[in-house]
């Protein structure tokens, strides 16, 4: 197993809620999940960034010399590094010592848990995005183990040739790429589509990584999900129907994580995967009330909400794992009005979650029990059309449907309300 050494930085201006320490401590799950042990850790508040290489090199010496004392064959920087930050901080690490950074080290634990074709489409063209302005180095080292000769002015010539065509080919293979996903994108819109028909409403299930989406979801419908401890364990969206109290049923949703500093490129190549909660009717996010980070974690997942859906469907925060918590009136505290905690292990609170669900959901529906007579069959296939229909039964003087109906068809309908139901 690899050692990694950490180097955490406080950027200048830099207006974050996370101490340097405390997105180490994020870098550090994130390392071990990719398979790394650490070595340990530096830290440095710059006062202005050392444009070519992030620090100064004092701190570069530093850092060196702790990470060989540690047998760390790997020095993880937890900003992302600027293509020519990469290529400097090589120079200057040399052979022994591999420069990476924290959006480098997600790429890679995306890249080892994508288990649909859909994932791992989006998770390729995210390393793509990511490797083709860092490509100098790979060749160069490629150059080294095909001829066996060092880099530099020996290999430049031919080097930058093919270079080139190495850059055309990931350019070629990024264009196939997005055209893949693309299909794969407007089959999923379709799916959606018809889901939008049958009028089955969707709970996406949002949340920061680990705060336990998918045990949420394997606790509603008893479906064998997995369920790990460890950061983004899912990355497919994962759909399940579950019935609410009143028997009306809904899809949840369960799908990637969000974390802090989300690399852009994965945001951009897993658009497909987003838009699905985008579409929802209702978007539950999951917070993890155990965790140290909570409140943060929460401001992480919000701002990435808004910017990336832009919706407008309704969220409801949901504080998880309070069977972990005793101090839940700590969380509490700065709840606002209409929050919920629940343990998704234990299935405490889960009825009253449920609950909620249903009465914010049918804040857009209403249950109607109707008799319409088979002459309205015009009005009984828009039924079909805009409606949840629950039951129906054929009687003497027409169809007996218990259904859930847009507001806007409430009126409508009124005329074929059955008198027991109000
Ligand atoms: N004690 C306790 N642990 C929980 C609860 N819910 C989830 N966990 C644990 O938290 C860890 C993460 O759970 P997951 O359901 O995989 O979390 P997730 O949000 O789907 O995470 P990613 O898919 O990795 O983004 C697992 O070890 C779960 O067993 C809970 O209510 N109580
Ligand atoms: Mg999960």
């Amino acid at each position: 197993m690899g050692k990694a050494y950490l180097v955490g930085v406080r950027l200048p201006l830099e207006t974050q809620t996370w101490s340097v320490e405390e997105s180490l401590d994020e870098l550090e799950r994130l390392v071990q999940t990719a398979g790394l042990e650490v070595g340990g850790r530096a830290r440095q508040l710059l006062k202005h960034v050392f444009a070519s290489t992030l620090v100064g090199p004092g701190k570069l010496e530093e850092i060196q010399t702790a990470a060989l004392a540690t047998d760390s064959d790997t020095v993880v920087f937890d900003e992302e590094l600027t293509p020519s930050q990469q290529r400097n901080l090589e120079d200057f690490f040399g052979e022994d010592i591999i420069v990476v950074d924290r959006t480098a080290v997600i790429l890679e634990i995306f890249a080892a848990h994508a288990r649909t074709r859909e994932g791992q489409l989006q998770v390729e063209l995210a390393q793509y995005e990511y490797r083709l302005p860092r490509l100098t180095r790979m060749w160069t080292h490629l150059a080294r183990q095909a001829g066996g000769r060092r880099g530099g002015v020996g290999v430049r010539g031919p080097g930058e040739t093919q270079l080139e065509i190495d850059r055309r080919r990931i350019r070629s293979k990024i264009r196939r790429l997005k055209t893949d996903i693309e299909h794969v994108r407007l089959h999923r819109e379709k799916q959606r589509e018809q889901r939008r028909q049958n009028n089955i409403p969707v709970v996406a299930l949002a949340g920061y990584t680990n705060a336990g989406k998918s045990t949420l979801l394997k606790t509603l419908s008893h479906a064998d999900i997995l369920v790990e401890d460890q950061l983004f364990s899912t990355l497919d969206p994962t759909t399940r129907r579950v019935d609410l109290p009143s028997g009306r049923p809904v899809l949840f949703s369960d799908t990637v994580g969000f974390i802090n500093k989300l690399p852009h490129s994965l945001i951009a190549a897993f658009k497909a995967t987003f838009e699905e909660i985008a579409d929802a009717n209702l978007i539950l996010h999951i917070a993890d009330s155990t965790h140290p980070q909570a409140h943060m974690q929460r401001m992480v997942v919000e701002k990435e909400l808004h910017s990336i859906y832009k919706t407008t469907a309704r969220i409801l925060l949901v504080w998880n794992k309070i069977d972990m918590n005793e101090d839940i009136a700590r969380i509490h505290e700065n709840s606002a009005f209409g929050e919920i905690a629940i343990s998704a292990k234990t299935g405490k609170n889960i009825p009253l979650l449920l609950a909620k669900v249903e009465e914010i959901l049918n804040d857009d529906m209403i249950a109607m029990e109707i008799s319409l007579p088979y002459s309205e069959g015009k009005l009984l296939h828009s039924l079909h059309e805009h409606c949840a229909i629950q039951s129906a039964v054929k009687e003497e003087t027409g169809t007996r449907i218990k259904l859930f109906v847009p507001r806007q068809m409430h009126e409508r309908l009124k005329p074929f309300t059955v008198s027991s139901v109000q």
